[in-house]
């Protein structure tokens, strides 16, 4: 039985964080005069803390220490991050960023069989629209019922808030529903609010634990450029469909 399936944006829906969000990051920072510099190394150390505002304050506690001792630390922290949300928009509007391979065609089968759609992101929503309006332009505009993003939950990835918030609005129990994340933060998140994952690992998750997964692949797949299947009960199947979903919601 499967009623709806909840999706993670970054990492998961498009390749965003590398070649999005890192260097509006650092637009922000050079638009404050701050010689911060995260380079895509680093930029993969610092995912381990989700959020934007979370991240740039776990990044000063290790590297600008200094920082966090002015009085307006926490104010211009905000203030980075809505610049960042800027730069990250605009550069959205530039359309760089396609969809992961099988996005389109495993969402369209999705609505084709009539399983309800949503997201779960740690993101925050101006982002989501962003990408809902570039990216997935070719996606028809009522495809996310719920989209639950940013600060709408206060404890954001790895905790479970977000599914259960997102669960909740659906009316739904997480009995029927599956998620779709990247991240070894995302399956936590998912496990934590009783929801079986699939993960398809992306550019900066290739080496993280997934343990707790349902399965893993490589990405959704498409006709003629299957997944590669790292665990999970797949059985010879080689593009993300309704009916693979069926099975590993069981
Ligand atoms: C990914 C994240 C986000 C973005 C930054 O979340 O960790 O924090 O990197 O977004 P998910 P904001 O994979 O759950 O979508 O700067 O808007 O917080
Ligand atoms: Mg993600």
């Amino acid at each position: 039985m499967l009623d709806a399936v909840i999706f993670d944006v970054d990492g998961t829906l498009a390749e965003t964080e590398r070649d999005g969000h890192r260097p509006a990051f650092n637009a922000a920072f050079k638009e404050f005069g701050l010689d911060w510099e995260w380079d895509v190394p680093m930029y993969g150390e610092l995912l381990a803390v989700t959020g934007g505002k979370e991240r740039m304050r776990a990044y000063c506690q290790k590297y600008r220490p200094a920082f966090l001792e002015r009085a307006d630390a926490d104010a211009m922290i905000a203030e980075l991050h809505k610049t960042k949300t800027r730069h990250y928009v605009k550069l959205m509007e530039q359309g760089i960023i396609p969809p992961r391979p099988g996005v389109l065609r495993l969402i369209n089968d999705l609505r084709a069989n009539g399983v309800r759609i949503a997201i779960a992101t740690t993101t925050t929503p101006e982002n989501v629209d962003a990408l809902l309006a570039t990216t997935l332009k070719d996606l028809p505009g009522d495809t996310f019922e719920v989209i639950g993003a940013g600060d709408i939950v206060p404890a954001k990835k790895p905790a479970p808030d977000i599914y259960t918030w997102v669960m909740e609005k659906m009316g739904l129990a997480p009995a029927t529903c599956i998620a779709v994340e990247d991240s070894r933060n995302g399956v936590r998140s998912a496990v934590g609010a009783g929801l079986p994952v699939l993960v398809t690992k992306s550019t900066y998750t290739l080496d993280e634990d997934f343990s707790g997964a349902a399965a893993v692949l490589s990405d959704l797949g498409e006709p003629g450029a299957g997944f590669t299947a790292f665990s999970g009960s797949v059985n010879g199947v080689t593009v993300v469909d309704t009916i693979l979903l069926r099975k590993l919601r069981g």
